[in-house]
């Protein structure tokens, strides 16, 4: 038994698409090019509202010269009496196709009509722990599908799995509808601190980031925190309030990465001692929300056997008498 996966593939749909009364499907025709790259499916319906209209679909495989003309290769069509049609090709060859409709009678000369296409097709979609080898009669077969897809929000995306033995790899076919869903808006907010502020060589201070999600929905956080030289992370002291965060000694950096639930916070600590440099250096935090494509970036100086600068502290003024 094999299962193969093909998608996931946005469908196309053309709503009151023009076509006119033709003389011969190898001029008069619309068109569409399908390019297919490990295909599942190839899939094509039309229909129209406009009575007495007879289109006829066909689909053709290019010979190689990149645009439709009667040379190339009809590999299925369909010639019913009305406008609805329907075309169906499983595991296509890679190539081009052509989507092609023949206004074969159309009342008045000209209407319009409504084409689906449907091209499942690349290798996005993976398939954890498939079943294989021989199946025990009337024993569920549980396996996982996933996808990485964009995030349009709304969009729905198909996929197709085939299943069945090697000698029969079609038997069973299982359709696959992927929704995006619409992510509440919001984004990232964060805070980035060390304290104190001023130290001198082998003095620690704390860097304490927090980063808040402020959508309603989960958002995938990846965070990651600079130490400058100047400073040295203590690896045993970086905590954070959820999953886990570590410093990569390599690029002086701590990691976080993970899911943050909405309305929900992060916050991640870790020791830094002063090294025998002197002067301003500064502690830098990347914060990247991965679905929304939001980006902080935030800096937190520390004075390393210098003295910081004085604050300037506003006070109200009240005059006397
Ligand atoms: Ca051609
Ligand atoms: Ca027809």
């Amino acid at each position: 038994m094999k299962v193969t996966a093909f998608g996931p593939s946005a469908p196309i749909n053309l709503h009151n698409v023009p076509i006119r009364q033709g003389a011969s499907v190898c001029s008069d025709n619309w068109k569409r090019p399908i390019p297919i790259r490990d295909g599942g499916l190839v899939e094509i319906t039309t229909t129209s509202d406009v009575l007495g209209l007879d289109i006829d679909l066909y689909l053709a495989y290019d010979d190689g010269d990149g645009v439709f003309t009667c040379n190339d290769v009809p590999v299925a069509s369909s010639l019913g009496v009305t406008a609805d049609e329907f075309v169906s090709l499983k595991l296509p060859a890679d190539g081009l196709y052509f989507a092609v409709v023949f206004g074969y009678a159309v009342p008045g000369g000209a209407a319009d009509f409504d084409i689906t296409i449907r091209a499942i097709q690349g290798q996005g979609l993976t398939i954890d722990g498939a079943p294989t080898g021989a199946l025990a009669a009337n024993t569920p077969l549980p396996f996982r599908i996933a996808a990485t897809v964009p995030y349009e929000p709304d969009a729905a995306l198909e996929g197709l799995l085939f299943v069945g033995p090697r000698e029969s790899p079609t038997a069973l076919s299982i359709p696959v509808t992927i929704t995006v869903p619409a992510l509440d808006a919001g984004g990232l907010n964060a805070q980035l601190t060390a304290g104190p502020e001023g130290v001198t060589t082998g003095e620690t201070t704390m860097v304490r980031l927090w980063a808040w999600n402020t959508s309603a929905d989960a958002e995938f956080v990846d965070v990651a925190i600079a130490v400058p030289p100047g400073l040295t992370a203590n690896p045993g002291s970086v905590h954070a309030s959820q999953g886990h965060a570590f410093f990569n000694v390599a690029d002086r950096k701590v990691y976080w990465s993970g899911m943050l639930a909405g309305s929900s916070g992060l916050t991640i600590t870790f020791e830094a001692t002063a090294a025998t440099h002197s002067g301003m250096v500064t502690v830098a935090a990347q914060i990247d929300g991965l679905l929304r494509g939001n980006s902080l970036r935030l800096t937190a100086p520390v004075w390393v056997n210098v003295d910081a600068p004085p604050r300037l502290i506003h006070m109200p003024l009240v005059a006397g008498e």
